[in-house]
């Protein structure tokens, strides 16, 4: 039976408290265990070194020596993947031109890991996904994120921010042990900003405008518009007159395309020397690409503006009772109007005196009794 001088307390020294030594006391010999009683301050990415040194102390009890001894225990904590990756940003917001050129940097949306490794880091892989993602590219090593190569930028199956999607709506996942461990997604916006580039032009079925307007007018009627398009979301059309505006004679508003007599007093067929004033109409975007032309014909419709004269305003005709209808110009009325055909008509009137010379007995007729006889201006 050992007696109590073989009675001895066991402790334990080191490890900050993360450890505790079972059992205290012991008699003649044992088996000591060291368990781990703060696991939470047993954290391998906040311990400044994951070799700790124990000791563990024997000590005799109840002899006048409290003879001693210590054996060392080293432990080493190993890492466990008890991180997930963390982003830059929660999100990412950001904009480009819609015609960027493939592999044109979007974003760098790379996350960190507080754990060893690849548990870290280092064992991070990244994705993209989301709708419209096929025009983006990330690296998944480095979370740098690109515009994917395409044929025609800004336009076709590219990004194309006036056919297509103006804003992505993309997320991109961080995921250690190379993809297979512990994942964070972060939302990624992308933006796409409009570009000039698609050209004004006149729509087919919209390059050839005709118009009638009087002399002397100051409108059309109905109004005469020129109308061009441009695809650009954000495109503003100006319009202007390239040629044909002989004596100035007509305008168009530049925002709105609206063709107006510029000068009325000009509309005369007569200053212009012909009825048909034909205009190159140009369309621009002002983004420095080819103005696209359009061509408006304008009718001037002659207004008279002289009446037609008698000379001299008073005739005098004899006619016989006997005379065939038409011998003479000849009315029932003694006055006769004089018509012309322009618009709108204007008239002029003279005195015509018939005497009738008997030649019979009977009554003078006149056969029909009622003539007309055109005068020509
Ligand atoms: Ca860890
Ligand atoms: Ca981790
Ligand atoms: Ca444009
Ligand atoms: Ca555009």
């Amino acid at each position: 039976m050992p007696g109590v001088n073989a009675v001895f307390e066991i402790s334990l020294t080191g490890g900050a408290g993360v450890f505790a030594v079972a059992p205290r006391v012991a008699t003649g010999s044992t088996s000591v265990s060291i368990r781990v009683v703060n696991a939470s301050a047993l954290d391998y990415e906040r311990l400044q070194d994951p070799v700790i040194e124990l000791q563990v102390t024997a000590r005799e009890r109840s002899t006048p020596q409290h003879l001693s001894s210590v054996a060392v225990v080293t432990v080493t904590v190993e890492d466990r993947n008890d991180n997930a990756p963390v982003f830059s940003q929660p999100s990412y917001d950001v904009s480009i031109p819609e015609n960027v050129l493939g592999g044109a940097t979007v974003v760098v949306a790379a996350a960190t890991d507080a754990d060893s490794g690849d548990f870290g880091t280092r064992g991070i892989r990244y994705r993209l996904f989301g709708n419209g993602a096929e025009r983006f590219v990330v690296d998944e090593v480095t979370g740098v994120v690109e515009v994917a190569t395409c044929d025609t930028p800004g336009s076709g199956n590219c990004l194309d921010y006036d056919a297509g999607s103006a804003t992505y709506q993309l997320f991109v996942a961080a995921a250690d042990e190379a993809g297979g461990g512990r994942s964070t997604v972060a939302p990624l916006t992308v933006r796409l900003t409009d570009v000039n580039d698609n050209r004004a032009s006149f729509a087919e079925g919209y390059r050839n405008y005709t118009a009638i307007v009087d002399e002397g007018s100051t409108q059309f009627n109905p109004p005469l518009i020129v109308q061009a398009e441009d695809a650009d979301g954000s495109a503003s059309i100006s319009y202007s007159i390239v040629s044909g505006n002989t004596n100035d004679v007509l305008s168009i508003d530049n925002v709105t395309g609206v063709v107006s007599v510029a000068a009325p007093e000009k509309l005369d067929i007569s200053l212009l020397a012909t009825d048909l004033v034909v205009l190159t109409v140009a369309a621009t975007d002002g983004g420095g690409s080819l103005p696209d032309l359009a061509t408006v014909s304008v009718f001037v419709r002659e207004v008279n503006d002289r009446r037609p004269t008698f000379d001299p305003a008073v005739y005098a005709a004899s006619v016989r009772e006997t005379d065939p209808p038409g011998t003479l110009t000849s009315s029932a009325d003694p006055e006769v109007s004089a018509v012309d055909g322009g618009v709108p008509p204007q008239s002029g009137t003279a005195t015509v005196v018939v005497s009738v010379l008997d030649a019979n007995n009977r009554r003078p007729t006149f056969q029909p009794a009622v003539m007309r006889v055109d005068v020509p201006e």
